[in-house]
């Protein structure tokens, strides 16, 4: 078994088959300490924590890990909490950086014995179609060599070598919300103790706590900004003007320590599996950052595809592998839908004839419905943490 990619798709997946006995190479682009520094996301859902639980992933998470269950949206017209982990299922988030997530799958993998090639690039996997599935990749000295396996798992992400491989016949939807955010890690505690939503006509702002020094913040800013094209001084006005500070009390200042750009959009790739070639994670749909819920369908999808995979390998039952596109698709497309509801929720996006006053007002009232009705906010918190 080959596998794509050392994020938390690829790891999960690879802990999981190890501890079934099942032979697996990871072939992973960045070295280790890359690995370990990558900061994107923090917010695991309830089942996420479940699902890393039942596999003795946890132990990390429940160390250092803070749950997390309130939201506060910022409005022209005031602020409203939602104390989401007492409204729907009565589920929290569990707040744990994903890097943290991914050096502790990192460790548990190589202890175990597992076998991880840092700094090989996977450039295509061959011959899907057949028993035989190969991967070309090139080694950290350049040298191309040929991986084998019954079958590839392609946890490479959405600019990863198993995208590039997949038959013409595979369908990607691809849907661009029209927004971008610039995200920032800053080196300050959070702000607030929730996180933090404000809609403002200069565009949307973030806040999310990370641990007890660091803070994830997010601007809306135009289509093509460059990460570094804002100075502290001016990141800081917006977020104040926009976080409103002035009415709900100060931001805690501290060095922006990580730029990054991201324009909001979402795909998906169908079906989740090309014959002895199958997607998970980011490599089989990426979501608008909106609602935290990459790393969380990520972790979900490798264990499905795990089991599915010893149940083939293990016990020759190869029914769960046939039924595992279909099954992480329903999920996917949850998530999706709620996502897109989100990034509706938060942003006034331009459209070809400049801002919608129509769509201002649309935004407006679905805010009113979620600060009023308890029937709305148990929607959203089930959405907002569930898988
Ligand atoms: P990853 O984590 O991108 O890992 C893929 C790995 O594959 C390697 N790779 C290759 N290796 C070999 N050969 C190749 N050709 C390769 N090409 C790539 C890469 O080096 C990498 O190590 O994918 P995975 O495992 O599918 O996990 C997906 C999540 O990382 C992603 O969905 C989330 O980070 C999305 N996301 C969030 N998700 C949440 O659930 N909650 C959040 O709070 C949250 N916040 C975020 C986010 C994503 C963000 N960005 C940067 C888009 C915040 C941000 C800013």
């Amino acid at each position: 078994m080959v596998i794509l990619g050392a994020g938390p798709a690829g790891l999960v997946l690879g802990n999981l088959l190890r501890d079934s006995g099942i032979d697996c190479v990871v072939l992973e682009r960045a070295d280790r300490e890359h690995l370990r520094s990558r900061a994107r996301a923090g917010y695991l859902a309830a089942d996420t924590v479940r699902i890393l639980e039942r596999h003795g992933l946890a132990d990390g998470l429940h160390r250092a890990g803070r749950t997390h269950g309130t939201c506060e949206f910022r409005t022209e017209d005031g602020r409203f909490r939602l104390d989401y982990g007492r409204l729907g299922r009565g589920e929290r988030h569990t707040v744990y950086p994903q890097q943290e997530l991914v050096t502790d799958l990192l460790n548990r993998f190589v202890d175990a014995g597992g076998r991880i090639r840092f700094e090989t690039e996977a450039l295509a996997v061959h011959d899907a179609d057949g028993p035989h599935p190969t991967v070309t990749a090139r080694e950290p000295d350049g040298r191309p060599t040929r991986w084998r396996g019954r079958y590839v798992a392609g946890c490479d992400g959405r600019h990863g070598a198993a995208r590039r491989s997949l038959p013409p016949g595979a369908l990607r939807h691809h849907h661009d919300h029209g927004a971008t955010w610039l995200g920032l890690l800053v080196q300050a505690p959070p702000s607030l103790d929730a996180v933090g939503y404000a809609v403002h006509r200069r565009g949307f702002a973030g806040h999310m706590a990370r641990t007890a020094e660091v803070t994830r913040y997010y601007l809306q800013c135009d289509r093509g900004t460059p990460a570094d094209a804002w100075p502290e001084e001016r990141i800081w006005h917006e977020l104040d003007l926009r976080m409103r500070a002035a009415d709900h009390g100060p931001l805690h200042r501290g060095p922006v320590i990580h730029r990054t750009v991201v324009d909001l959009d979402s795909d998906v790739v169908e079906p989740l599996r090309h014959g002895a070639l199958l997607l998970a994670g980011d490599a089989a749909s990426v979501l608008s950052p909106s609602a935290a819920k990459g790393a969380n369908l990520a972790v979900l999808e490798a264990e499905l595809l795990a089991e599915a995979l010893v149940d083939d390998l293990a016990h020759g039952y190869p029914r769960a592998l046939d039924q595992y596109s279909r099954r992480c698709l329903a999920h996917i497309w949850r998530a999706q839908e709620f996502s897109h509801w989100m990034v509706r929720l938060l942003h006034a996006v331009p459209g070809p004839y400049g801002r919608s006053p129509f769509e201002d007002s649309l935004r407006r009232a679905r805010l009113e419905s979620l600060r009023t009705s308890r029937t709305h906010q148990d929607w959203f918190a089930e959405n907002y943490v569930g898988v």
